[in-house]
């Protein structure tokens, strides 16, 4: 399969969605024109990252939701999937009919079909205001938790999973999709250099994304592809580093800049399935039986009576 991620260099406040559309077409292009049948692009890939800046609701909704997917903005892009034949993932904001506001991502077909939806589960962040900070990380006060769990989508015979951003930090995530037989999990993120939360060392934001990145890729036997949204966007800087990791937990290609940047592989489906046959081996290995605190507790309590 020809994969490409579509790493964004940051998108200002003062961007129209016009401009952002035609980055993301051209990059479209140019992964269509290096061997890509598929892109992966970042979370809120239309606007700049949005749940820095505090503001009522009814102004976010105003400014950064879509009601409709596709729409007249993001239409060029859907358009020039079908010319070029090419399927994306895309991260954006989703207002609902009902008012219900979630961080979304789509799985678009190469006849530029949405056949996938995916509502971010993991919200990072606060609801509150926090003056004293930096910047704010409102996806608690913006978002929903998703209503639509952890799915998988076959598209042109490849199981395909989707998360979004800090989703890639929790094992469950990727779990419960390659207990789906997921081959492939895309995902879309925004990382904020710095940690508003704790005085967390800032390259510690870039190895920790890689950690994630490829241990659950290795302990799922899937593919992982990584889009990101990065650079300074209007002062605040977010890390880069999109990747490709093979279901060894190899890095098979990375992004080198904090910009526009395509990045591809063709990636071996039948790798996955090796490690799926043998160390992975779910069925002959797992024992779900001595798992049940994951679903039992949310936090961490006491140890368990000793049998
Ligand atoms: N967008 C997103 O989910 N970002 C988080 C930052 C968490 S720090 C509040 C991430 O995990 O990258």
């Amino acid at each position: 399969m020809g994969l490409a991620v579509a790493q964004m260099g940051p998108v200002n406040l003062a961007d129209t969605r016009a401009v952002v559309v035609k980055r993301l077409v051209d990059m479209l292009r140019e992964a269509a024109a290096r061997g890509a049948e598929f892109v992966v692009f970042p979370e809120l890939a239309l606007t700049t990252f949005f749940p820095r800046y505090w503001m009522e609701e009814a102004e976010a909704v105003e400014r950064f939701f879509e009601k409709s997917m596709p729409n007249d903005d993001v239409q060029p892009l859907f358009d020039a999937a079908r010319e070029l034949s090419v399927g994306f993932y895309l991260g954006y904001a989703e207002i609902t009919p009902e008012g219900r506001r979630f961080n979304t991502a789509v799985l678009v077909d190469r006849q530029a079909r949405v056949i996938g939806k995916y509502r971010k589960i993991h919200l990072p962040g606060h609801s509150d205001h926090k003056p004293d900070a930096p910047f704010q990380h409102l996806e608690k006060k913006f978002f929903e938790v998703g209503d639509l769990g952890f799915g998988v989508w076959e598209m042109d015979e490849t199981n395909i999973g989707m998360c979004l951003c800090n989703d890639r930090r929790w094992p469950e995530t990727y779990r419960v999709m390659s207990l789906q037989s997921a081959e492939l999990i895309v995902l879309g993120y925004n990382t904020p250099s710095h940690n508003i939360h704790w005085n967390e060392p800032v390259h510690w934001r870039t190895t920790t994304h890689e950690i994630v990145l490829q241990a659950s890729a290795y302990q799922n036997a899937v593919w992982v592809a990584a889009a990101g949204k990065c650079g300074y966007e209007d002062g605040y800087h977010m890390i880069g580093s999109s990747m490709i990791v093979a279901p060894s937990g190899e890095i098979v290609a990375r992004a080198s800049y904090e910009e526009d940047e395509v990045i591809t592989a063709n990636i071996d489906l039948e790798l996955g399935r090796s490690f799926r046959e043998h160390v992975f081996n779910f069925a002959k290995h797992r024992s779900p039986q001595h798992y049940k605190l994951i679903v039992e507790r949310t936090g961490a309590g006491d140890p368990l009576p000793k049998p």
